[in-house]
């Protein structure tokens, strides 16, 4: 980037666009190249080209962009316009629903080579205070279609700390939701190495989520709070993601032009863990209650741009209410159907990216592999040869009789005397 402004003109030209435009380091976030989060390499995503992209954003006058601004504005009145039928009829399309039923047959494969679970797993994630447990929580009442009974999902208004522990809801016969502990936004290696966790070893239902920053009293909080354990539940893979971000919240940033904690952010998002081969979670903005309808528009469009994504189809406005603070004029049904729509991308995102089911020659090649890696080259080779020879005198006593060829040449090899000079 080296320095040079480089202008925002349309809705291609997100960050993104930029980031992946750059021949500096930042490119790295966006090419899904991050092997284990440690501090040097932290380092070189912070990259300058990251920060300058996030400065442009700032300055850009995201009214311009006329075209994304119409498009949101005529989905909503769409959204708007839509009856409690059409309600109805999405709420019985993911009440149908079936693991693997948006499976591709892509790569040679039939519908009965994927790895399909009984239950997919969607992992909600996003700052502190996002809003994530509301979501959930909406979910539940949008599904069930209850005006009351739906805040199962403890929610920490003011408290200093919110959810700790990671926690499952079974939102139908065939998917779960996970809660998650908030993002810190301020450690963000830390969080790295937290979502990295989640995403290769899988969610447990009461899994406590511990930072090595949390304090004594924390710790004895998890401690007390997590008394009884999770063995007994099901480790569950995770099948997508959706990611959280409180519109206020991220009004402030821009207001302030926090361009560390906007950085943070976009690292957060655009982390590889989270990222199914090119399917980045899809995002919910929270709090666009509170904003003006103007302001809740740009604030749609910075989120999708900040994280390269489309702002009308990938970013969802979903005000989030609490049994004691919704009134009956919240509850309207473009809301629940913007609920009902991301949770059914989520869902057909899951399903594309199931994994196929190994095969025994990939098994085979995958234990050689791993055993590769834990013994070293030579080890594995001396393993190798002394199972060849155990195998050979196994034989040979079995025959009780000569040995095969081969073996008889190696002794006789070994025992050769060598060769006087003339
Ligand atoms: N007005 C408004 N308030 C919301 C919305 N979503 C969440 N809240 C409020 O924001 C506060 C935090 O919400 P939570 O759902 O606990 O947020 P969280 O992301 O689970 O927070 P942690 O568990 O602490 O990470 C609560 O007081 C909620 O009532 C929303 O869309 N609009
Ligand atoms: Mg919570």
């Amino acid at each position: 980037m080296g320095g040079e402004s480089i202008k925002l003109q349309s809705c291609d030209e997100s960050l993104e666009s930029l980031i992946l435009s750059q021949s500096s380091p930042g490119i790295a976030v966006a090419e899904n190249r991050w092997p284990c989060a440690s501090d040097s390499m932290l380092e070189v995503h912070k990259s300058q080209g990251l920060a300058n992209g996030i400065h442009n954003l700032l300055a850009f006058d995201l009214w311009k962009d006329q075209n994304l601004v119409d498009r949101i504005q005529k989905q909503s009145e769409l959204l708007h316009q839509s009856t409690a039928e059409e309600l109805e009829d999405v709420r019985d399309e993911i009440n149908r629903y079936r693991p693997g039923s948006g499976v591709h047959k892509v790569g040679g494969v039939s519908h009965a080579d994927f790895d399909i679970p009984e239950v997919i797993t969607l992992l909600v994630v996003g700052p502190e205070g996002a809003g994530k447990s509301s979501l959930i929580n909406n979910m539940i009442r949008v599904l069930k279609d209850v005006t009351s009974g739906f805040s199962r999902a403890q929610i920490y208004g003011y408290r200093q700390s919110g959810s700790m522990f990671l926690q499952e809801y079974l939102l139908h016969k065939h998917f779960c939701v996970f809660d998650s502990r908030g993002f810190s936004n301020i450690n963000v290696l830390e969080d790295l190495n937290i979502v990295k966790n989640w995403m290769s070893n899988g969610v447990c239902h009461g899994e406590p989520v511990c930072r090595p920053s949390d304090d004594m009293k924390i710790r004895e909080d998890l401690e007390g709070r997590g008394r009884q354990g999770n063995s007994g539940y099901t480790l569950r893979k995770v099948n997508f993601v959706i990611f959280v971000v409180n519109a206020c919240k991220l009004q402030q940033m821009r207001e302030q032009h926090d361009v560390a904690a906007l950085e943070n952010l976009v690292l957060l998002y655009r982390c590889p863990y989270l990222t199914f081969m090119d399917d980045v979670p899809v995002v919910v903005m929270t709090h666009g209650d509170k904003l003006d309808p103007h302001e809740c528009i740009l604030a749609r469009i910075f989120l999708g741009k900040l994280f390269g994504v489309s702002p009308v189809d990938q970013v969802f406005d979903i005000p989030c209410f609490t049994e004691r603070t919704v009134h009956p004029e919240d509850v309207h049904a473009a809301n629940d159907l913007a609920l009902l729509k991301m949770l059914q991308l989520s869902l057909e995102q899951a399903d594309t990216n199931l994994p196929c089911k190994e095969k025994f020659t990939y098994s085979i090649r995958g234990v050689l592999k791993s055993t590769s890696v834990q013994l070293g080259i030579w080890q594995l080779l001396y393993f190798v040869i002394l199972f060849c020879l155990l195998f050979e005198i196994i034989i040979t006593i079995i025959h009780s009789s000569k040995p095969t060829p081969w073996f008889r040449n190696i002794f006789k090899y070994a025992h050769k005397k060598p060769k006087r000079g003339h």
